[in-house]
C-alpha cells in the first residue's frame, strides 16, 4: 500500500512538471509573437508620413487623391521638365475653315480635366500657368481656341488651367477688368505663378512660342497675320501677354476703368515702364499667330476717353487696379476643357 502511494506521488510530480513545462513553452511563444506584432506596427507607422507627403503633394496640384489609400510601395520621384520642352514640333498649320466639334476635342484631350486643368505626368512643370480669356458671345472662337491651344500647351509641358471670364449682361465690354477678375479667381483655385492673358480669337502658329512667364513681362502675339506678321507699333502689348504674379502685383494689376474698345493694353504697357520693367518678346517667326476674322462686337465701340486715360497712367495706376477691383461672380461652369466664370463687373459710371 505504501509502495502504491509512493508510485502515485511520483506520477503526480511528473505530471505537474510536464504541465509546468507546457505552460512555460506556451508563454514563451505567446510573448515572442506579441513582440513581433508590436514591431510590425511600429514599422508601418514610421512609413505612413512619406505616404501622406506624396498624397498631399498631389492634392496641392489639384488632383483627386485618396489620402487613406493603401500604402504606396514604389515612390517615383519626378524630375523637373526640361527647358525647352523636347516634344515641341515648331510651325503649325492654323486655319478656321472647318467647324470644331467640341466633343471630339474633349476626347482628343482626355488628359485635360476638371475645368481645363492639365499637368505633365512624367515630369514637374517649370511653371503653373493660369490662362485667362476675356469673353462674351464668342462661342465659335472659343471652340477654335480650345481645339488648337490644348495640344500646344500640353506639348509645352505646362501645369495649366483655362479660365474664360464671361461678362454678364449687355453693358459696355471691359477687357482689362475681366482679366483682373480672372487673376483673382484663378488664384482662389490654385497657386499659379504665371498669368497669360489671351484674346479668344488669337492662335499661335508655332508651339515654340511658350505660354509661360519670363524675367520681364512677355508679349506673345508679336507677329499677327492681320498686321502683315509684324508689330503694329513698338509699345504694342495687346492680344496675348504674360505676367508673373510678381510682375502683375508690381503694377497693381490691370486698369478697371477702360470701358469699350482700345487703350487698356497701352495702359498696361505704361504701367510696366513706370515700374522699371521692359517687354520681352519671341522673334517674329516663332511669334507668328492668326486672328479669327470677325466684325466689331456690339457694346465694344471705341472708347472716346482712352487717349486721355493712357496719358495719366502713372497717376491713376496706384489707385486703379487689383487693389480696387470689385465684381460679383454669378456662375461657375466647369467644362472638361475650361472653367467659365460669369461675372457682373458693373458698368461705366
Ligand atoms: N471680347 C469678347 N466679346 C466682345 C468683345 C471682346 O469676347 O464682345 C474679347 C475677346 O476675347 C476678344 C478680346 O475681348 O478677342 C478683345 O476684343 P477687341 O474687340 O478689343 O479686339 P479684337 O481684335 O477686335 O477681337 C477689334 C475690332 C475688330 C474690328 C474688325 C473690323 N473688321
Ligand atoms: C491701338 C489701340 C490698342 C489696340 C491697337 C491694335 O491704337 O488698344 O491699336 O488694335 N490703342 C488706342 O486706341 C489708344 S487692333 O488693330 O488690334 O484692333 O490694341
Amino acid at each position: 500500500m505504501r509502495l502504491f502511494g509512493s508510485l502515485l506521488h511520483k506520477i503526480c510530480t511528473v505530471v505537474t512538471v510536464l504541465c509546468l513545462i507546457h505552460i512555460g513553452v506556451s508563454l514563451f511563444y505567446y510573448l515572442n509573437e506579441s513582440r513581433s506584432v508590436l514591431l510590425r506596427n511600429q514599422q508601418t507607422q514610421s512609413e505612413a508620413p512619406s505616404q501622406t507627403v506624396i498624397a498631399s503633394t498631389a492634392t496641392s496640384r489639384g488632383l483627386d487623391v485618396n489620402v487613406t489609400a493603401a500604402p504606396v510601395k514604389t515612390v517615383k520621384v519626378l524630375e523637373k521638365c526640361p527647358d525647352p520642352s523636347p516634344i515641341l514640333v515648331g510651325p503649325l498649320r492654323v486655319e478656321f475653315s472647318d467647324p470644331v466639334n467640341l466633343e471630339l476635342v474633349r476626347k482628343e484631350n482626355a488628359n485635360v480635366k476638371d475645368g481645363g486643368r492639365y499637368r505633365p505626368s512624367d515630369c514637374v512643370a517649370l511653371q503653373k500657368v493660369a490662362i485667362i480669356i476675356p469673353f462674351r458671345h464668342r462661342d465659335e472662337h472659343l471652340k477654335y481656341w480650345l481645339y488648337y491651344l490644348h495640344p500646344i500647351l500640353q506639348r509645352q509641358q505646362l501645369d495649366y488651367g483655362i479660365y474664360v471670364i464671361n461678362q454678364a449682361g449687355e453693358d459696355t465690354f471691359n477687357r482689362a477688368k475681366l482679366l483682373n477678375v480672372g487673376y483673382a479667381e484663378a488664384l482662389k483655385e490654385y497657386d499659379y505663378d504665371c498669368f497669360v492673358f489671351s484674346d479668344v480669337d488669337l492662335i499661335p502658329m508655332d508651339d515654340r512660342n511658350t505660354y509661360k512667364c519670363y524675367n520681364q513681362p512677355r508679349h506673345l502675339s508679336v507677329s499677327m497675320d492681320k498686321f502683315g506678321f509684324r508689330l503694329p507699333y513698338n509699345q504694342y502689348f495687346g492680344g496675348v501677354s504674360a505676367l508673373s504674379k510678381e510682375q502683375y502685383l508690381k503694377i497693381n494689376g490691370l486698369p478697371n476703368n477702360y470701358w469699350g474698345w482700345g487703350g487698356e493694353d497701352d495702359d498696361i504697357y505704361n504701367r510696366l515702364v513706370a515700374r522699371g520693367m521692359s517687354v520681352s518678346r519671341p522673334d517674329g517667326v516663332i511669334g507668328k499667330c492668326r486672328m479669327i476674322r470677325h466684325n466689331r462686337d456690339a457694346k465694344n465701340e471705341p472708347n472716346p476717353q482712352r487717349f486721355d486715360r493712357i496719358a495719366h497712367t502713372r497717376i491713376t495706376m496706384n489707385k486703379d487696379g487689383i487693389n480696387s477691383l470689385q465684381y460679383k461672380v454669378l456662375n461657375v461652369e466647369k467644362d472638361q476643357l475650361f472653367t467659365k466664370i460669369t461675372v457682373d463687373i458693373g458698368k461705366p459710371t
